[in-house]
């Protein structure tokens, strides 16, 4: 039984634990109006520097500690999910956790992060910037050398227990990634497939193979289908859509393949349903807005204007 710790979801604002507390120049971390409307036309952006290589190494310090001691992590019973191997398949390993970012300092940090918050503003609503909350974060890890895949997909269709869809994801290497050891890939122009903005059903996401996806294709979407790598280097960011397609092969490399992501929502989605929507948090009432402990504001774009 891991012993008993500080819930950092309790503090609601950064520690300064991963960088300075307090930012005045809130516009400095917005992105160039051509990477947005990249952005909106191909459906991501990739190649986003958010960290140094000395905050991946801080994090990765404790990272691995997470990986490695899993259940005697301190905080353990804390996380909404962890999986040392999500594929049950020791040839196909990938570790997968959400909500480390209430046991650790760094993690906890991470989430508040400017450098992808508030470009995070412009990329929830083609519109409107919109004030940025976090919806849950998730750690990806690819040992060497038997690595796992994870299976092509789109998030929403994870998501739609929670609505409008105004959804974000930043998918931040820690490790380069290459072609060899499993580096994120997508399907650009494949948020606009269907028109009426439903997401893919679900398929399986079997951690072995990429491809079930393709049985619930139309022969058109199948035609579009021509994946691109997103070949990030160790600190860069890429931000894709919630109706992305997206995936990632296996990694036959000699080093471990290890990624944070933070997925956002635009301030005032909702909760479709009165289950918990993560594991191990209160219910919020369907109708009722994402707020509160679970959901912080992370930027808000009247922090730019207020002096
Ligand atoms: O790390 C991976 O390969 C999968 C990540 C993913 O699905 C995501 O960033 O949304």
């Amino acid at each position: 039984m891991a012993p008993t710790m500080k819930d950092w979801s309790t503090v609601e604002k950064p520690s300064g634990g991963l960088f300075a507390k307090n930012t005045s120049n809130w516009d400095d971390f917005q992105l160039p109006e051509d990477r947005v409307k990249e952005f909106w036309e191909k459906g991501y952006l990739t190649n986003v520097p958010v960290l140094t290589s000395e905050q991946c190494d801080q994090i990765l310090t404790v990272y691995q500690q997470l990986a490695d001691e899993s259940d005697q992590f301190p905080g353990y019973d804390l996380l909404y999910e962890f999986h040392s191997n999500q594929s049950g398949d020791p040839d196909n390993v990938l570790m997968h956790c959400l909500g480390h970012w209430r046991i650790n300092q760094l993690f906890h940090d991470l989430v508040f992060l400017p450098n992808i918050a508030v470009p995070s503003s412009k990329l929830l609503n083609p519109t409107e910037d919109r004030s940025v909350r976090l919806w849950h974060d998730q750690l990806f890890a690819k040992p060497p050398h038997h690595g796992g895949v994870v299976a092509w997909h789109q998030d929403y269709s994870y998501w739609t227990r929670t609505k409008p869809m105004m959804h974000l994801t930043v998918h931040i290497a820690l490790d380069e990634q290459t072609l060899d050891n499993g580096a994120l890939h997508y399907v650009p122009g494949s948020h606009k497939w269907r028109k009426d903005g439903e997401p893919l059903p679900i398929t399986d996401l079997n951690f072995k193979d990429m491809e079930s996806i393709q049985t619930v294709l139309t022969e058109e979407e199948k035609a579009l289908f021509k994946p691109v790598p997103s070949l990030l280097k160790k600190g860069e960011a890429s931000f894709h859509h919630p109706l992305m397609v997206h995936g990632s092969y296996g990694n036959r490399s000699e080093f471990p393949r290890r990624a944070c992501v933070v997925n956002y929502v635009a301030d005032g989605v909702i909760s479709d349903s009165n289950d918990p929507i993560l594991q191990k948090t209160p219910v919020v009432p369907k109708g009722e807005k994402l707020s509160g402990q679970f959901y912080p504001l992370v930027y808000d774009p009247l922090w730019a204007t207020a002096k």
